[in-house]
């Protein structure tokens, strides 16, 4: 069967002129700095955010692990939204890895109130860890790819920066934010000392993911990756498509978006799916089915007979990604077949 896989934009293919970059890529050894590849893919991407340097890694997971190592010191807090990707799919990393402790708040749509981190940053007392990062999702996944609003963004730097307190963005998905704020990405940089982004979601490239930041916070991370197992040698393979994701894939996004809106309208038409439609802005949508009395599970499961692949999202949610592999034509079949497995019956 050709699936529709809507579980999520990683799922993408490099394009055809990723692959004859990737074939013809000149490379070296990046350990030693001498990959020409790699470096013009971490020139690129400080340049496009404002930074003063980047550095390649191997996925979104490790960049943001590398960047928390860089920024804490065993011991220390961190502030984080409850349902951010770094909390709940990262393995536990920041726990194992730098050694910190999380104190979450709950956002709105994924956005953190300023005041709320307020209140949460530590006194200076014996008895109290040291509030040494404030973590943003931009956009929040399980929000439902929701864009962080800007003068939320600039009110939290600031607020950081009266603490002295260093801001990381994960902005995995820092381009479907951009589009939808009709801005460059650079806007949003300026309110974070470091920002991770993918390569690899939807831009399309096969593998990989940047850090930017200071020259000597990426000095410092450079360390890190190595510790990690990061140091990948002819890396310039992958940063070749890196560097065609960076300069030709951010233009189309808003056809995932375009997709994602008509695909939610017509879920929200199906009895029993409950969409908040206001955090439809990029190109995820997260679903209610508390009142289709079937697990999350039970629900892919019927999906995936159909031909379509989704993810649950935790609890009674279940998600859909649209992406690059994806046309307006299967958003119309998948509806079609969501259309005919659920009637009335289903519902409490
Ligand atoms: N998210 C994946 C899964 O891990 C859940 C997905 O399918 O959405 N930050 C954010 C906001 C992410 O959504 C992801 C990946 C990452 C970081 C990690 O990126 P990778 O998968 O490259 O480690």
């Amino acid at each position: 069967m050709n699936y529709i896989d809507l579980r999520s934009d990683t799922v993408t293919l490099p394009t055809q002129e990723m692959r004859d970059a990737m074939y013809n890529a000149e490379v070296g050894d990046d350990v030693y700095g001498e990959d020409p590849t790699v470096n013009h893919l971490e020139e690129t991407a400080a340049e496009m955010f404002g930074k003063e340097a980047a550095m390649f890694v191997t996925s979104g997971t490790q960049g943001n692990q590398i960047c928390v190592m860089t920024h804490t010191n065993p011991g220390d807090e961190i502030i984080l939204e409850e349902k951010s990707h770094i909390i709940t799919y990262e393995v536990g990393g920041i726990g194992r890895l730098s050694g910190v402790q999380a104190k979450l708040i709950r956002g709105t749509k994924g956005a953190m109130d300023p005041s709320d981190i307020k209140a949460a940053i530590r006194n200076d007392d014996i008895h109290q860890p040291k509030t040494s990062l404030i973590c943003v999702e931009n956009t929040h996944n399980r929000a439902g790819g929701t864009v962080i609003p800007m003068d939320i963004l600039q009110n939290t730097y600031e607020l950081a920066k009266n603490y002295d307190i260093p801001v990381h963005m994960d902005g995995a998905r820092i381009f479907n934010a951009a589009t939808y704020l009709n801005i460059p990405v650079n806007q949003i940089a300026r309110y974070a000392d470091s920002v991770m982004f993918c390569l690899s979601k939807g831009l399309c490239a096969p593998v990989g993911s940047v850090v930017v930041g200071t020259k000597s916070f990426i000095a410092k991370a450079r360390k890190f990756r190595k510790m990690l197992g990061g140091g990948m040698r002819q890396s310039g393979f992958l940063a070749a498509a890196g560097i065609i994701a960076l300069e030709k894939m951010p233009s189309r996004l808003n056809e995932d978006h375009e997709n994602a809106r008509l695909l939610a309208e017509g879920l929200c038409n199906i009895p029993g799916i409950k969409i908040d439609m206001e955090t439809v802005q990029t190109n995820i949508i997260v679903c209610d089915i508390a009142n289709l009395n079937m697990s999350a599970d039970e629900f892919s499961s019927k999906l995936y007979e159909k031909g379509i692949k989704i993810n649950g999202g935790g609890g009674t949610t279940v998600r859909f990604v649209t992406h690059y592999g994806i046309a307006r034509s299967d958003i119309e079949t998948a509806l079609e077949s969501i259309k005919s497995i659920f009637d009335k019956k289903h519902i409490s």
